[in-house]
């Protein structure tokens, strides 16, 4: 039956239908569907088929905008119940942030829910977000992590960019540095010096965990 309802969710996010979608996610929340399997399994399956399907020319901007949005109430829904089933405790701090010409932020926002419900405390700055903005905020709010997000091939050299200005203005040993975004690699993180990267959000709470060592 949870099986039935993923597919429906993943076909009413895939076709932007507002209350298709928002009904799906509902009863898999009713049925007691782990929140983690909606967003992953549903949601995210749902906007990498797209994605597929935008290549192919078999949708256009304005559809792919409407999912996103989509996306956003669905995950509304879904957020209270996933921290519900988290932590209280208050854990390290985490920034994160989708870098400079970049706005997609569905998947950042995923990983900070996600890391919320883990027990880490976090800020999000944002989406676009200037390489010196991060870097101040670094300095300011001195994180446990910092998180990066890129999502476009244009984008994810910013990653290395904030990575650079984090060593210039010193502050590189003083934070952990994860990156992550559809096209971005394990070699890659390696090759910019990351710490840490992650292919989903629930991979990203782990490293999270692991180089905190609260895992
Ligand atoms: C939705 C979407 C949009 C939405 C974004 C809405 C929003 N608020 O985010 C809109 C319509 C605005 C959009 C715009 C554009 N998009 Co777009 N978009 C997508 C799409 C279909 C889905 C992305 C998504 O949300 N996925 C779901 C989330 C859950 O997955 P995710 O982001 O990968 O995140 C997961 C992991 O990567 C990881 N993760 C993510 N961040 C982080 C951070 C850390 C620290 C860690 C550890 C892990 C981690 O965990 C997440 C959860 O599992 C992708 C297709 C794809 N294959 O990715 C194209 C895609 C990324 N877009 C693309 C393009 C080209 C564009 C535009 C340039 C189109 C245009 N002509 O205007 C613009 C660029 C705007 C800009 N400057 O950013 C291309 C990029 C191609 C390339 N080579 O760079 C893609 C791949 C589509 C395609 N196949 O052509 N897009």
């Amino acid at each position: 039956m949870s099986d039935e309802l993923i597919a429906a969710l993943k076909a009413a996010l895939i076709g932007a239908k507002r209350e298709a979608g928002l009904e799906a996610t509902q009863a898999l929340l009713d049925q007691g569907v782990d929140p983690v399997i909606i967003l992953e399994e549903g949601m995210a399956k749902a906007m990498l088929e797209l994605g597929a399907m935008w290549t192919r020319g078999e949708v256009f901007l304005p559809e792919v905008v409407a999912s996103a949005t989509l996306f956003k109430r669905c995950n509304d829904l879904v957020e209270p119940a996933l921290l519900a089933s988290g932590q209280s405790k208050k854990g390290a701090l985490v920034l994160t942030a989708t870098v400079k010409g970049d706005l997609h932020d569905l998947g950042k926002n995923m990983v900070g829910a996600m890391l919320k419900t883990a027990g880490f405390q976090v800020h999000d700055l944002g989406k676009d977000v200037p390489v010196q903005t991060i870097v101040e905020a670094v300095r300011d709010m001195q994180p446990a992590i910092v998180g990066l997000s890129a999502l476009l091939t244009t984008t994810v050299p910013v990653q290395r960019e904030v990575i650079k200005a984090l060593v210039a203005a010193d502050l590189r040993d003083k934070v952990i540095v994860m990156v992550g975004g559809a096209p971005v690699t394990e070699e890659w993180a390696k090759e910019i010096g990351a710490d840490g990267f992650a292919p989903d959000a629930p991979e990203a709470v782990r490293i999270a965990l692991a180089l905190t060592g609260a895992a």
